[in-house]
């Protein structure tokens, strides 16, 4: 069986890149705006997906959302914290794409997006795929072209 290192880039699939749902921290729908942002702080990251109980992507939910959305006109209203949740604030309007998907589809994808989530036919979440995960491939990939002409 082939490694990634062997691959040329036309050869390499999502699937071969992307980083599997068990590793990527989430969220679900009925969850607490409270709880989202403790995994948003406590992770690191600046959003994540969001699933619905049968772990099916439904969005995707980051910290400026959460905060914009607490911002009332004064001060923040933490107790919206508690009073809401996920589903209320998450963005739907994402994209989405497959782990049979190629390369450059993905490249296209993470040109708008520092990430985006990978789900199959029926729409359950099999994990994302970064920007980071992406350039890091273009980058060796033009290093070994390189070494390969000189
Ligand atoms: O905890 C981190 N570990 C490492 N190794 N890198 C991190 C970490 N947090 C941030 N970074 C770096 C990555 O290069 O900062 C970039 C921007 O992070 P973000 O967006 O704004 O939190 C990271 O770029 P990336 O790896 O291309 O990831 C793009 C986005 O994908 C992240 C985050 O929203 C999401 N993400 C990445 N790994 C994830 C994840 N979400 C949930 N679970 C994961 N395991």
């Amino acid at each position: 069986m082939s490694t990634i290192q062997d691959k040329q880039l036309t050869e390499i699939l999502i699937e071969d890149l992307m980083i599997s749902s068990e590793k990527v921290a989430h969220v679900q729908l009925n969850n607490p705006l409270e709880h989202a942002l403790l995994v948003l702080v406590k992770s690191g990251y600046s959003a994540v997906p969001v699933l619905d109980a049968s772990y099916k992507l439904a969005g995707t939910i980051g910290k400026t959302l959460i905060l914009n959305e607490i911002l009332g006109l004064e001060r923040f209203e933490i107790e919206k914290l508690s009073e809401m949740q996920v589903h209320e604030v998450m963005n739907t309007d994402i994209p989405s794409i497959s782990k049979q998907d190629t390369f450059m589809q993905g490249l296209k994808a993470v040109i708008n997006y520092p990430f985006v989530c990978v789900s199959d036919d029926e729409g359950y979440f099999d994990g994302i795929i970064t920007r980071r995960a992406i350039l890091k491939q273009l980058k060796r990939d033009y290093y070994t072209s390189k070494n390969n002409q000189s």
